[in-house]
């Protein structure tokens, strides 16, 4: 979507961030995709591509296979650990670095590269963090003063680990499809989104709610919106303007050495 007000996009935006006080970056699998770790919809490799993520990343899809998305996570996980943060993590941590307080980062994300990457930051993580774990049910002895709850540290080793007292089974620490966010995090970046000066939605989809709807409210409560994805998302209607191009190669325009 071109727009004739922005003949010098790079440059109109840079200056809005360099006047801004409050920018807010929105990100998704695509911002890891050049870091080695396929997005969320791109067809998983090999024995994977025959599943639906959707499906696996479901609680209903955990509890009816519990082996097979266990392996799934175990092999993201892996992914996960051999990459590292890429030049577009690397430049919203060093603007971060360099404006205080200024940048916030909402991220659907499960990986950690934002983490990794540093700089101080705010990093709100909307579906949670794939190198975490957290017990499926509640801890049926959790009333028993008498008895441990299950305990993380002492779970049976297994394709998943499970309470080796009462079998609760341990499941990762995401956000699945059909589960609520925390309404902390989500309250968060809804607060963010309602006041930044500028919000950037850098590799996602926009497919996935409610995180997709954050840059409608940004855009109706103010906020210069830009979009920087390779492809046509399903908010670019929602955005001022439209940066054809990847994470990796058009942060670092945008924000070094702002
Ligand atoms: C909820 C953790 C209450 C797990 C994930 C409203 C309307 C419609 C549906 C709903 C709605 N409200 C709720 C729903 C249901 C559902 C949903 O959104 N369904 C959609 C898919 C139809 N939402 C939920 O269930 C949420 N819960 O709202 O609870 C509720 C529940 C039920 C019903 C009503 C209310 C929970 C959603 C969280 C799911 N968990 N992750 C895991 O990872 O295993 S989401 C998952 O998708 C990942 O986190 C991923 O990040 C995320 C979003 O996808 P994208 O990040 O956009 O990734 P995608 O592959 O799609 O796109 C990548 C983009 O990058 C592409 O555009 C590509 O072009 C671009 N790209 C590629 N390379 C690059 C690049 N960009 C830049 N640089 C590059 N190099």
């Amino acid at each position: 979507m071109k727009d004739r007000r922005y003949a010098h996009p790079f440059r109109d935006l840079r200056a809005r961030i360099r006047a801004a006080t409050s920018v807010c970056v929105l990100t998704g699998a695509g911002m890891s995709a050049e870091s080695g770790i396929p997005t969320f919809r791109d067809a998983h490799s090999g024995f994977w591509a025959r599943f639906d993520p959707m499906q696996l990343a479901s609680e209903e899809g955990f509890r009816a296979e519990p082996q097979r998305v266990w392996d799934w996570y175990e092999m993201r996980r892996e992914g996960v650990r051999a990459a590292e943060p890429n030049e577009g993590h690397r430049a919203l941590a060093a603007w971060a670095g360099r404006h205080p307080g200024c940048l916030t980062i909402v991220t659907q994300n499960v990986d950690d590269l934002h983490q990794r990457a540093g700089g101080g930051g705010r990093i709100i993580a909307l579906h949670g963090h794939i190198m975490e774990n957290r017990w499926l049910d509640p801890c049926p002895k959790a009333e028993d003063m008498m008895r441990r709850p299950c305990d993380i540290a002492v779970a049976e080793p297994g394709r998943p680990p499970k309470c080796p007292t009462c079998d609760n089974l341990l499941r990762p620490g995401v956000v699945w499809f059909g589960e609520s966010l925390d309404y902390r995090d989500l309250s968060a970046a809804e607060e963010v989104a309602a006041s930044c000066d500028v919000l950037l939605v850098v590799g996602t989809s926009g497919a996935v709610w409610p995180a997709a709807g954050l840059a409608a409210r940004a855009r109706h409560a103010g906020a210069h919106v830009v979009i920087i994805n390779p492809e046509p998302t399903e908010i670019d209607d929602e955005a001022h303007i439209v940066l054809t191009g990847t994470a990796a190669r058009l942060l670092p325009r945008i924000f070094d050495p702002l």
